[in-house]
Parts: C-alpha cells; sequence; structure tokens
C-alpha cells in the first residue's frame, strides 16, 4: 500500500456508495505510447500523432476528474526522446503551449493543479515560461493534480537523490542512520504526492522505460494494444474498472 498523505486524503469512501466508486484508484501514471504508430497508420507525419495525443491529454484529465481520481502522471517526454530527429523535438516542445493556449482556462476552471516532475531547466526558454506560469495561475487550486514528467528519467531522479543525501550528509544536515524509505522518498521529484495505485500503458509495450521505477514498487499495471490517439473515456473506465476488480480480490483476504 502506498502511503496516503493527508491532503490527498480526501476521498469520502462510505460503505453506502455505488460499487463503482469503490476503490477508485487515487493516483493514475499513465505512459502515452503509440502517436508515432498511429500516425504511420494512415500515412501521416508523426507530429501528426502528437498533436492527436494532446487532444486525448485533454479528454482525459476531464475523464479522471469525473472518476475522483486524484493525481493524474502522464509521462510526455523522457530523457532518451531527445535522441529524436531535432524537428520531431522542436514540434514536441511547442505542445505545451498548444495545450495551454486553449485549455489553460479550464483547467482553473475545474480546480485542477498543474505540476511537473523531471529536468524541466533543461527544457527550450519558451516551453519553460508557458508551463512556470501556469503552474503560477493553478498552485493554489486543490482539486486533480496533473503532474506532468517532462524530460524525467527514473535512474537520474534517483541518482541525484544518492547525490544530494551524501551532499547532506557531509554537511551534518543528515545523518547515515536516519536515512530510510521515507526520507529517500523526499529527495526524488514525487515528494509529498503518493505513488501511483495505477499505471497504464497503451501501444501494446510491456515495459517501463525508465518511468518511476521507485514509485512503482506496489502499483497495479494495466497494458493495452490501443494507440494513445486511440485511447479514450471507455478505454480509461475499462482501465479503472480492472483496477476495482483486482483490489477487491485481493484486498481484506
Ligand atoms: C507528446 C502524447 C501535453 C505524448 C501527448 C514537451 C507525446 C502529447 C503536454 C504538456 C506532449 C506538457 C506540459 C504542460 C502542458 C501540456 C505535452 C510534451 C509532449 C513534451 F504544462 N502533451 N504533450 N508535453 N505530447
Amino acid at each position: 500500500m502506498s502511503m496516503k498523505l493527508p491532503f490527498i486524503n480526501n476521498k469520502q469512501k462510505k460503505e453506502t456508495q455505488p460499487s463503482d466508486l469503490e476503490n477508485t484508484p487515487d493516483h493514475v501514471a499513465i505512459i502515452m505510447d503509440g502517436n508515432g504508430r498511429w500516425a504511420k497508420k494512415r500515412g501521416l507525419p508523426r507530429i501528426a500523432g502528437h498533436r492527436e495525443g494532446v487532444r486525448v491529454v485533454k479528454d482525459i484529465v476531464k475523464t479522471a476528474s469525473n472518476h475522483n481520481v486524484q493525481i493524474l502522471t502522464l509521462y510526455t517526454f523522457s530523457t532518451e526522446n531527445w535522441k529524436r530527429p531535432k524537428s520531431e523535438v522542436d514540434f514536441i516542445m511547442k505542445l505545451p503551449k498548444e495545450f495551454l493556449d486553449v485549455y489553460l482556462p479550464e483547467l482553473i476552471e475545474n480546480n485542477v493543479r498543474l505540476d511537473t516532475i523531471g529536468e524541466v531547466e533543461a527544457l527550450p526558454k519558451d516551453t519553460k515560461k508557458v508551463i512556470q506560469y501556469a503552474k503560477d495561475k493553478t498552485k493554489n487550486n486543490d482539486g486533480l493534480l496533473l503532474n506532468f514528467a517532462l524530460n524525467y528519467g527514473s535512474r537520474f531522479e534517483i541518482m541525484q537523490a544518492i547525490k544530494q543525501i551524501m551532499t547532506d550528509i557531509d554537511g551534518s544536515k543528515l545523518s547515515v542512520e536516519a536515512v530510510d524509505e521515507e526520507i529517500f522518498s523526499k529527495y526524488l521529484y514525487t515528494q509529498g504526492i503518493s505513488d501511483p495505485d495505477l499505471l497504464i500503458r497503451t501501444s501494446g509495450e510491456q515495459r517501463l522505460s525508465n518511468f518511476l521505477l521507485w514509485q512503482l514498487a506496489y502499483t497495479e499495471f494495466w497494458f493495452t494494444d490501443v494507440l494513445w490517439p486511440d485511447f479514450n473515456e471507455e478505454t480509461f473506465q475499462q482501465a479503472i474498472h480492472e483496477y476495482q476488480l483486482r483490489k477487491r480480490r485481493y484486498g481484506g483476504i
């Protein structure tokens, strides 16, 4: 079980609620794979798939809110994705603006808080600017936490945590004896948020690709052949439903 922190543990789980509201995942993480393949199947350039992927992100944020999900963590750009052709990377770096130009007012209206994990500092200046603006505008919202993993790599995250812990020990801010799992977690990008309850990966690949290695230790995994641009409310509901069945089968036995 993941450690539940008070500020996100505000969901009412009454016995009288219909069963479809029981055991809903608090934190859903998604690897949004298959945009390029979706485009290729249609004879379109890869970037057309990415643009379609942005539209699906918008829809899924709404669906997640409706399903009482508290945290949605989306793997948008990995530290490995820089190896793609420059033209594709340049296009992808414009997507946060494309998303926020249209959607920020709605996020604010729906009480969504936007945040990021990863080395956001290394992103292009204009990309950083729009994202920082959205973070500032939504920082006091207490509805869904929409968490974008940008320039994220889990091994790097763990390694920098270790380096920072060693630095703090060296500076006598921390003792070796005090280091435990809880302290270690505080050195990760995900400090203060609960571990994912459900991980979804689209497009048929069944691997983690350097995503949240520490945080996924007890997470339920759900894989689908559906490509990210074809992912919709129905697919999302299916994932949540199967998560609920797993919880009912194994919970309390
Ligand atoms: C491309 C599918 C939304 C995955 C979704 C910079 C690959 C579309 C954002 C976004 C990307 C990020 C931050 C933010 C608002 C929106 C995004 C990237 C890629 C990498 F504050 N979609 N999206 N960012 N894709």
